[in-house]
Order: structure tokens, then sequence, then C-alpha cells
């Protein structure tokens, strides 16, 4: 004779539903609160794309991931947060590819100087198969590059004489990003390179520790360098994509679904950010003028592309597994 007291079916239930409602109310699912580093300002296009980024994944996964976006490089300057996005400390970051060639050799393909004919080549390259090259080569870092930014193109400006030709660049001291290869640009320009983080360059400007840098015209603009540096010279010398990256640990914990609606907002977020960028020059270069900025063109573009030739050939000698990318570019134009 069976004894032993046996639940009722719906007294089984009730205690399943009590046990669920607990639980749901003791141990609310945690949403994974992401940290993400961006170098740039508040209103600008990179920090406006990360914006709705942040709130695309939000909105997406119902709420298990909240990215929160930490501007103004408050969370380090680019080398380190490079680091600590493949260390998982940071979850996601808006990186320029210049001072990714350190860590992940195959980016600095995208520094030799010249190698995009222009922003749209470039653009129609990395959204492509060789695109997803130099993510595979991030990826085995520790990132995942998930969309491509732009960044226009970097101009040289200096504080007391328009660049017409590569004698102008003779002797003066020049802020470069932190990676050898532009330290070789511009010593091959007769000038002497001095790398340094993007926020120093400001004040270095103003007291003389440095006579010029080089950047974009967004940059040149909301860093306030045109203030101090006021010759701005076409020399167009680098045409360099930003990924939106996510750190590997923190890409690997999410679901299928969850990875899939975080691409999709990265790839909205760079269609936006390319948007904004174009309304963006415009806008800088205006701001830039109308406070006493002199622009020039280089006519002989060929003469600093001449000049850039060395750069290209030890590159190749040192590092023969990446002459495929350079030659792939460059038959891609
Ligand atoms: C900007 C770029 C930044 C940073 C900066 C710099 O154009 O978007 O990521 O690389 O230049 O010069 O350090």
């Amino acid at each position: 004779m069976q004894t032993r007291k046996r639940f009722s079916v719906t007294g089984c239930l009730k205690i399943t539903a009590m046990a669920g409602a607990l639980t749901a109310a003791a141990l609310p699912v945690q949403a994974d609160q992401w940290r993400g580093w961006n170098i740039h300002p508040p209103g600008y296009p990179n920090s406006e794309a990360l914006e709705s980024f942040a709130e695309e994944v939000a909105e997406k996964t119902d709420g298990r991931v909240e990215p929160k976006v930490y501007h103004n490089a408050v969370l380090g300057d680019q080398p380190d947060a490079i680091e600590q996005t493949r260390s998982g400390a940071l979850d996601f970051a808006n990186f320029n590819m210049g001072p990714m060639g350190p860590i992940v050799p195959a980016t600095n393909v995208l520094s030799l100087p010249f190698i995009f004919n222009s922003v749209d080549d470039m653009y129609t390259i990395m959204d492509g198969e060789i695109g997803d090259r130099f993510a595979d080569a991030l990826a085995e870092e520790g990132l995942i590059a998930l969309s491509w930014f732009g960044s226009g193109a970097r101009s040289l400006y200096n504080t007391d004489h328009p660049v017409k030709t590569p004698a102008d660049v003779q002797g003066i001291k020049v802020r470069v990003m932190n990676n050898d290869l532009y330290v070789e640009m511009i010593d091959n320009l007769g000038g002497n390179a001095t790398p340094m983080s993007y926020g120093e360059v400001y004040q270095s400007l103003k007291t003389g520790v440095i006579d010029g840098a080089e950047n974009n015209y967004p940059s040149y603009e909301t860093s306030g360098h045109y203030e101090v540096a006021k010759y701005y010279s076409l020399t167009e010398h680098l045409i360099l994509p930003e990924c939106l990256c996510i750190a590997k640990s923190s890409w690997e914990e999410l679901s299928e679904e969850d990875q899939k609606a975080v691409r999709t907002a990265a790839e909205n977020a760079a269609e936006t950010q390319r948007q904004l960028w174009e309304e963006r020059v415009q806008k800088s270069k205006q701001t830039v003028l109308d406070a006493g900025a002199k622009i020039n063109d280089v006519n002989d573009k060929a003469a600093f592309q001449e000049k850039m030739q060395p750069i290209y050939d030890d590159f190749v000698k040192q590092h023969p597994e990446l002459e495929s990318f350079v030659t792939d570019i460059q038959a891609a134009q």
C-alpha cells in the first residue's frame, strides 16, 4: 500500500508557480552594464553614433545589455583603452586604426600614407572581404570589430607657415599618434615627430613643445587646435578607418540572438556616423575659417607620396606576410 503522501498535481503547479515568482522577485535578471570608451566630446559624429548604438542595443536586447558611453577619453587614452578592451575591463569602444598598429600588426597596412585614394574607396574596401580580413586579425587579439566608421582625411597643420612642399616640413616638430610608422612618415619629410596622446596636443602647441600636428577637420576644430596652429595644409596623407569594437569576452557572453541585435546596432551606428561626418566636415571647416584659420591646397601631392615610398619598401620587407593586404587594397582602387 502506498503510504507516502503525494502532492496533488494542482498543488505541485501552485508551488512551482510560487517558487518561480519568488525567484523572479528575489533574483531579477541582471542587466549587463557595458562600459564604452570614446575619445571625442559629446556632439561629435562618432559620439552621437555611439549613443545611438547604446540606445539601440538596450532596446533590442530588452535591457539585457545596457551600454553606457564615456566620452572625452575619461577612461584613459587610446593605447590604454585598447588594452582595457582586450582584457574585458571595457566592453566596447570606437578605435582609430592608427594606434592599433602596435597591437594588431595587420592594421598597420591602413596607416601606410596614401594607401587609400579616397574616403569612398576606403569605405568600399573596409565593408568588403578585405575589411573582414582586418576584422579577423583584430579578433585574434580580443577585439570584435562589428562595423567601420570613417574619419575623413588627415592633413598637416602648424603654427607659423603653410605646408605646400615637403621642404616646408623641414625641422618642424609634429605630434603624431602612437605608431612608429608615423614617426617615419614625418622623418621622411624632414620634420621631427613626437608621439603624444590626443589630449596633450592643445597645451603642447600652446607652449611650443610642438609646432604642429595632423588631423581631419572635425578633430582640428573640436580639439581647439585651430586656435593655436592656424595653417591647415591639405596633404590628406592618411585616410583611416575606425572600428566599433566589442571586447571578445563581452561578445562571447551574449546569446546568439543578442549578438545579432548588437551587430545590427553597430552597422546602423556606422551608417549614422558616416552621414553625420559629411555634415560635420563642412561645419568644422566653416568654424575654423571664421576663426581665422588659413587653409591651403597642396598642388603637388606626388612630391609627398614619393617621400613615402621607403616606408612601403621597408614595410613589406619586414612583414612579407602582409604584402598581399597592401597589393589587394591597391588593386581594389
Ligand atoms: C581623431 C580620431 C581619434 C584619435 C585622434 C588623434 O581624428 O578620431 O580616434 O585618433 O584623431 O589624433 O589622436
